[in-house]
């Protein structure tokens, strides 16, 4: 009791009011895909956690865009993510400690929560030329072979640790790959170019309340969150079945909200869920802004989708 009211306390003096925080956790049960009944065990989540599950977050071939992205996350922020849900026993971007005494870090947390910790995953490992990502002294994939198979789970945050990403992308001369790829293992996907956090906060609250981790597709994606294209819940869906496009940017179609597919949307192509869960605090996404999706959550986009702009 008197752990939540703190934790309450604390809230508002961030200028978080218990309203908007239930809302938040409604929104969060909502994208998981569970039942309004479970809003207060997610709220207990937060407010009153059972465990703080120790995380090892790595970074291999990336551009920080996936740490970027949750350190900007609405709620919880990054301070009571690392604080009060989590455990982060190493994140080179967010920690003080540098060089050996970082790495010691490392060798220690996965030493001590050997097959306890969660290890998220950020950026692509180099497998056929491994000399083309180093850290310490260690290959990407050296360090990926060392920790990920002592993990309870592996979470690929972003395209390039689900996919590859840009590392991969032709002609590839490191021969770089997602983690599942490069380690032969399945981990949970999470991409994105950047991901949305609201998918990786669901993924740990989905495994601190159900003790499991979420429902995947056959590419290792959360079905709460990659179960649906983009097309399938676009609010310019209308405009296309009414053959109401924008053929110019700065146009009056483009004004009006039509529908962008000559303008180079890979919404039919593509599986996430940044049409109801939006980024930057719930204010916009790609198309609402009037921008055509690129599809960067599909493995292979920068080959695949490219040119971004033309109709394929
Ligand atoms: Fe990749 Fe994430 Fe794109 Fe960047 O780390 S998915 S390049 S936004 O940052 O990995
Ligand atoms: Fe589909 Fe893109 Fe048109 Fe939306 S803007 S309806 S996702 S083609
Ligand atoms: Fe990416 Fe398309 Fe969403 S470009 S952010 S998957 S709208």
């Amino acid at each position: 009791m008197q752990e939540k009211r703190v934790f309450y306390e604390r809230l508002a003096e961030k200028g978080i009011s218990r309203r908007d925080f239930m809302k938040y956790c409604g929104f969060l049960t909502a994208t998981m895909g569970l039942s309004s009944s479970f809003v207060p065990k997610v709220a207990e989540v937060f407010a009153a956690p059972k465990q703080r599950p120790p995380v090892v977050w790595l970074h291999f071939a990336e551009c920080t865009g996936c740490s970027e992205a949750i350190l900007r996350s609405m709620y919880p922020w990054i301070d009571e993510l690392v604080l009060e849900i989590l455990s982060i026993e190493y994140h080179e971007t967010i920690f003080a400690a540098a060089g050996h005494q970082m790495e010691d870090n490392l060798q220690a947390a996965v030493k001590k929560y050997n097959g306890k910790f969660i290890c998220v995953v950020e950026g692509a490992i180099a497998v056929g030329k491994p000399e083309y990502g180093k850290i310490g002294g260690r290959t990407f994939l050296e360090i990926a072979k060392d920790v990920c198979p002592k993990a309870a789970a592996v979470i690929a945050v972003g395209t390039c640790a689900a996919y590859g990403g840009i590392q991969a992308a032709a002609p590839n001369p490191g021969g770089y790959k997602g983690v599942g790829d490069a380690l032969g293992i399945q981990p949970v996907n999470i991409p994105g170019c950047p991901y949305n956090p609201v998918n990786l906060v669901g993924t740990i609250v989905n495994f601190l309340l159900l003790g499991k981790l979420p429902a995947l597709d056959d590419i290792g994606r959360p079905l709460f969150a990659y179960g649906k294209t983009i097309h399938d819940q676009c609010p310019r869906r209308a405009h296309y079945e009414n053959d109401e496009f924008v053929t110019q940017f700065g146009s009056k179609e483009a004004a009006m909200g039509y529908c962008l597919y000559h303008m180079g949307c890979k919404g039919p192509d593509t599986y996430n869920n940044c049409p109801v869960a939006k980024f930057n605090d719930g204010t916009n996404w790609p198309v609402e802004a009037g921008h055509p999706c690129i599809g960067c959550s599909e493995p292979g986009f920068w080959d695949k989708m490219t040119p971004f702009f033309v109709e394929k």
